[in-house]
């Protein structure tokens, strides 16, 4: 549900960040803001409970410079992982473009993770959506820790398309703009071939 103002000559794409509670799709999003300019984001806006978990979401608006004389700006928000927010989830998805899937590479994580993925794809089709046709990047987040399991072995469980998987230490920043980049690329991409 990409909106493009022809007279404004500009491009708006949502992108949501999804993934099971505590996997790091707020630490995403904060470091892209705080290594964004000023002149090319808006303001973070989160929406968050003491504990800094997620209440409803996080929104954050970027601009990606221009394409073909177009300005494309990207609306990038995250979900509450924590289950029984499942409305909020689900309203969040309304026009998606393109999902990122924050996955919790710990051991202890991997029911979460593959929950979270079912609920992903049983709540985009509630919108008439197609997980396996929308645009989509696995980023494997928390590879600092001793407990991760191998990648192999995550590509294994949770890949689902062949989509662009990135392996990331959010709270470090590591593999952030990367899954970024690549979620962008593929949205761009899949504008381009409607
Ligand atoms: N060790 C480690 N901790 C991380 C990493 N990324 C995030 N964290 C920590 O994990 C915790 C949860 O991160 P959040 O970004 O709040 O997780 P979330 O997915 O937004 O969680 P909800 O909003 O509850 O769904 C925080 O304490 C982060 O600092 C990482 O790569 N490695
Ligand atoms: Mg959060």
């Amino acid at each position: 549900m990409t909106f493009i103002n022809y007279a404004a000559r500009e491009i708006n794409c949502k992108i949501v960040y999804y993934g099971p509670g505590l996997g790091g799709k707020t630490t995403n999003i904060q470091y892209i803001y705080e290594k964004t300019g000023n002149n090319t984001k808006g303001k973070l806006i989160s929406l968050a409970t003491e504990t800094d978990r997620t209440l409803f979401f996080d929104f954050l608006p970027i601009e990606f410079g221009s394409i073909r004389g177009f300005r494309t700006r990207f609306h990038l928000y995250t979900v509450p992982g924590q289950v029984f927010y499942d409305a909020s989830r689900k309203l969040i998805l309304k026009g998606v473009d393109g999902v990122v899937f924050i996955a919790d590479s710990q051991e202890v994580r991997m029911d979460a993770n593959v929950e979270s993925i079912r609920n992903l794809s049983d709540n985009l089709k509630e919108h008439g959506y197609d997980l396996m046709k929308v645009p989509y990047v696995l980023q494997l987040n928390k590879r600092d820790l001793p407990t991760a399991v191998p990648v192999p072995q995550l590509v294994g469980a949770l890949r689902i398309k062949n989509e662009p998987v990135y392996e990331a230490v959010a709270s470090r920043g590591l593999g952030v703009f990367d899954t970024l980049k690549a979620i962008v690329k593929s949205v761009l991409l899949d504008l381009r071939s409607r």
